[in-house]
């Protein structure tokens, strides 16, 4: 500590020589009257000495002020952090608010659930879309009804399985099988299938064709497929039995196409089922075997059919009466989980007709409530051949 003396006229002079001489740190210890100037003793005036120390609180002060400093920092910092804080807050907010919007309640998505179901997709199936949306669509596009449309119209169809249809190679006879349960077409779509490649059109160049028809366990069975074999002089055979049917093959053993019709016997009659896999076994790897299912089949028992036939090997769908249902989602749900592909669409009674080869675009504009571009379906899906190049139509 430093210590010092002062002398002046008057304590208050000494105090401002203090605060001049030796700063704001200057402390006073003590004061006391004196004699001032003169000579020996003469003209001396009155003054005062005071002592005094320079306090160390400069030190402190410093210290002190060090630490307001990082106070002030640490305050600082406090507010950008409770700045931040904020900011996360608001970011929560908003995510929570995105979330909600990709809730339920969702109006958009309410409306696409509505149309899903009223199309009678399944809810499985409804429940992957919904999902589908709240993960990869924004808030904006959900305010965006036309764009939810497009995009659901484009999952859906991403999921139609199509198979190629038919085509006149040089590898003869292609085989093809017609199986699935009773009356849901199968002779009918055997005889339209017999006419658009028999009789050949703009797209397709006549070729030989053969029907064979295992179904003569009802007299009206057989009656129908040869009134049809008259009228379009596409001659049929009646196989019975594995014999009978492997001599059939080989008489049309030249031939371009050979159409199987089966039974079409309920598909729990499993000893029936049985027979005609034995029977049909002839054919070996030759055939492709089609499961002909009617487009008004409930989904539940569209799984069970594709698990029944299923020992058949078939390799596609043959979506039947697509004329009597306005809601097809039932079987693309079924259809799109069990992965099988659909190669030929009927629409009709009338024979040759109302057939056409499966197309995703004609699909998707059977799903009723979806405004469709078909523009765009067309960029994603390739080219969809238009209506009016079905075969006959
Ligand atoms: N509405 C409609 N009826 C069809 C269609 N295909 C076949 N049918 C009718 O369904 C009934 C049964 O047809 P059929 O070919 O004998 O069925 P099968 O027992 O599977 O051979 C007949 O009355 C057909 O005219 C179709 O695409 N639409
Ligand atoms: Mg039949």
């Amino acid at each position: 500590m430093q210590y010092f003396t002062l002398q002046a006229y008057t304590l208050s002079d000494a105090l401002m020589k203090m605060k001049k001489q030796y700063g704001e740190n200057a402390r006073l210890l003590t004061h006391r009257g004196i004699k001032i100037g003169g000579v020996l003793g003469f003209f001396a005036r009155q003054g005062t000495e005071i002592t005094g120390y320079i306090s160390d609180n400069t030190s402190k002060q410093l210290v002190s002020q060090d630490e307001k400093r990082k106070i002030l920092e640490a305050a600082q910092k406090e507010q950008t952090l409770s700045k931040i804080l904020k900011e996360i807050q608001t970011l929560k907010t908003t995510v929570q608010t995105r979330e909600k919007t990709h809730e339920e309640g969702n109006p958009s998505i309410e409306r696409i659930r509505e149309i899903l179901e009223f199309n009678d997709f399944t809810p499985k199936y409804i429940k992957n879309i919904i999902h589908r949306i709240k993960k990869e669509l924004t808030i904006d596009d959900l305010n965006d009804f036309v764009k939810i449309q497009q995009t659901v119209v484009r999952w859906i169809g991403e999921q139609i399985l199509i198979h190629p249809p038919y085509h006149n190679t040089n590898k003869k006879p292609t085989i093809f099988i017609i199986v699935g349960p009773t009356g849901v077409g199968k002779t009918t779509t055997i005889a339209k299938l017999a006419a658009i490649y028999g009789l050949g059109n703009k797209k397709n160049p006549s070729c030989q064709v053969r029907m064979i028809t295992i179904d003569n366990y009802r007299i009206a069975a057989k009656k129908q497929i040869e009134t049809y074999a008259d009228i379009m002089q596409i001659p049929v055979t009646c196989a019975e039995t594995y014999n009978d049917l492997k001599k059939a093959l080989a008489l049309y053993a030249d031939m371009d196409l050979i159409l199987i019709d089966t039974i079409g016997k309920s598909p729990s009659d499993f000893e029936k089922l049985g027979e005609m896999r034995r029977i049909l076994s002839i054919c070996g790897n030759m055939s492709e075997t089609h499961l002909a299912l009617s487009a008004t089949t409930k989904a539940s028992d569209v799984e069970n059919l594709l698990r029944q036939f299923e020992p058949f090997n078939y390799k596609s769908i043959i979506l039947t009466k697509l004329d009597e249902t306005g809601r097809i989602g039932n079987m693309l749900s079924v259809l799109a989980e069990h992965g099988k592909p659909i190669s030929y669409i009927t629409d009709g009674q009338v024979v040759p007709q109302d057939i056409e080869e499966a197309k995703i675009f004609r699909l998707l504009m059977k799903i009723e409530g979806l405004k469709i571009d078909r523009e765009y379906i067309e960029t994603i899906f390739g080219e969809q051949d238009d209506l009016s190049t079905n075969y006959w139509r």
